[in-house]
């Protein structure tokens, strides 16, 4: 049976829309909530090849989407440079931050391949464990989201340490993304020697950067990572996902070279269609919230998605991922509204 999926990303999409969805491993799922509660480590649970195959199986038994996404985390990386990384409960990700010559010295690639095994592992077992219709899709960070986190040693909300670390001494920021590009580029290739059909880089925070320092912070390193990664493996696709760039999603589909782009929620998807569906393959781009309520909104909505960009290549996904009070059956009737659609 061929990989629906993987066809679209590459520029050949059918009759029907592929689907996933962003977070459709997580706390919506009971499954889910049984199988992390046995492990109380975070990272722990990432690093463990049982538990991370089993978590990422889940949606496609209870759902048949056409891809599956590798379980583990953006934090994974600066974990793998040395950065400690946990994850306290109620709060979210801790990091002891890197903001100064010294933090930053003792990061490096030495150990990397060995701290973060275990997730090539997973990604092994999912290509043998899934059904030979579903993509694998691998995954990391991009340089600037994941350095937000490096950099405060917490989410935050406007990103202003890096931000501001960023424009006050662009070196030592500039030699934090280089790393970064470096240790992901390896890190997704190293998936896609493990098995992985294709692989999407997340910059979540890339919202509200300026233009020129979207140039240095998104652009650059993304089209860094592309070019590494397609050196040794030309035949995978990589998608991007600069979430809330607005008009400057154009730009970083021409400039970074991605197969794919998501979409997120607030893209108005006749402007995407003719200036970015154009070009390349989009995802999206469903408000995950949408889905906490449901019913016939959300079907008409879906409907909607699909009809404005079924005159290029479409997978079917939300803006952002699905948030934990999402009802497993809205999720469902969401699947079947999918898979009845033909273009
Ligand atoms: O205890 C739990 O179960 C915590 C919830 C959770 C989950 C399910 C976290 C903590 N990470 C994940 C898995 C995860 N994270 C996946 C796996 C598979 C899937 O999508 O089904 C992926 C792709 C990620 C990627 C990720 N982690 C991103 C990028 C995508 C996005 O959502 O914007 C980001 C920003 C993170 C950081 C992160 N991980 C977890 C938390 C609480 C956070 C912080 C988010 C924030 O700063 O607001």
């Amino acid at each position: 049976m061929a990989k629906i999926l993987l066809e679209t990303l590459k520029g050949n999409p059918g009759e029907k829309v592929p689907f996933w969805f962003m977070r459709q491993a997580g706390r919506y799922l009971p499954e889910y909530r049984e199988v992390r509660s046995t492990c109380p480590s975070f990272m722990d649970f990432c690093y463990s090849p049982d538990k991370a195959t089993e978590v990422t199986l889940q949606p496609i038994r209870r759902y048949g989407m056409d891809g599956a996404i590798l379980f583990a985390d953006i934090l994974v990386v600066p974990d793998g440079l040395g950065q400690q990384v946990w994850f306290e409960t109620g709060f979210g990700p801790k990091l002891d931050p890197v903001a100064t010559e010294e933090t930053f010295s003792k990061l490096s690639m030495a150990n990397f391949h060995d701290k973060v095994g275990n997730v090539y592992k997973t990604v092994s077992n999912l290509s043998s464990a899934l059904p030979e219709n579903v993509t694998l899709l691998g995954f990391a960070g991009a340089p600037w989201t994941v350095a937000t986190y490096m950099i405060a040693g917490q989410g935050s909300k406007d990103h202003a340490a890096a931000r501001q670390l960023g424009y006050g001494n662009p070196d030592l920021f500039g030699r934090i993304l280089n790393m970064l590009v470096d240790a992901t580029a390896e890190y997704l290739c190293r998936q896609i020697e493990a098995g992985a059909d294709a692989v999407q880089i997340f910059d979540s925070w890339a919202a509200a950067i300026p233009e020129t320092m979207f140039d240095e912070w998104i652009i650059k390193p993304t089209k860094a990572i592309v070019e590494k990664v397609r050196a040794k493996h030309s035949e995978t696709p990589i998608i991007g996902f600069p979430r809330l760039a607005g008009a400057a999603l154009a730009r970083f589909v021409e400039e970074t070279g991605v197969d794919a782009v998501s979409l997120d929620t607030g893209v108005p998807l006749e402007w995407a269609a003719s200036e970015v569906q154009s070009k390349v393959c989009v995802q999206g781009n469903m408000d995950p919230h949408l889905v906490v309520s449901g019913g016939d909104l959300m079907v008409s909505e879906a409907n909607r998605i699909m009809e404005s960009l079924k005159g290029g290549a479409h997978i079917f996904n939300l803006g952002h991922g699905f948030v934990p009070e999402t009802p497993p059956e809205n999720v469902a009737l969401l699947s079947e509204t999918i898979k009845n659609f033909r273009r």
